[in-house]
């Protein structure tokens, strides 16, 4: 759900200002993570693709092919308030994501264009949060 999803992202997120330097992503395109749900947030950036991936690792949501650990997301996810009712759906929109962008050889162009399909279809879902579901739980983490 959404709900959850506002969890997941508020965590995720945190990992954005360490990451900020190596993926070069500049407050200037993406201020803070939780933007990425925003309506008027476009996922294009070849930079966010790049702090994705760095964002992930610091969790170890990814193999070293960089496509989604399924089962470090699952648990991941599941670590969160009902996260057991959103970590199944969550990988299988990632990785039929994946499957459609297999073909991008660089890496972070292929992490955001994978990211762009996951906010597309999360929206169709009606798991995407709202920017203000964000901010109500971030200070939990
Ligand atoms: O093959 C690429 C694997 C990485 C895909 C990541 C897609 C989602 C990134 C943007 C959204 C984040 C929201 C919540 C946290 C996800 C772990």
């Amino acid at each position: 759900t959404a709900e959850v999803m506002s969890h997941v992202t508020a965590h995720f997120g945190k990992a954005l200002e360490e990451c900020r330097e190596e993926s070069g992503l500049t407050a200037d395109v993406m201020e803070e993570f939780k933007h990425f749900w925003s309506e008027d947030f476009e996922v294009v950036h070849r930079e966010l693709g790049c702090a994705i991936i760095c964002m992930s690792n610091k969790f170890s949501l990814l193999q070293d092919d960089t496509r989604i650990h399924h089962v470090n997301m699952n648990d991941y996810v599941k670590s969160f308030p009902n996260g057991e009712i959103l970590s199944q759906k969550m990988v299988e929109l990632i990785h039929n994501c994946e499957k459609q962008y297999d073909d991008i050889t660089d890496e972070c162009s292929r992490v955001v264009k994978v990211a762009a399909c996951f906010k597309v279809d999360a929206k169709k879902e009606g798991i995407a949060p709202e920017v203000t579901m964000i901010e109500a739980v971030m200070e939990k983490y």
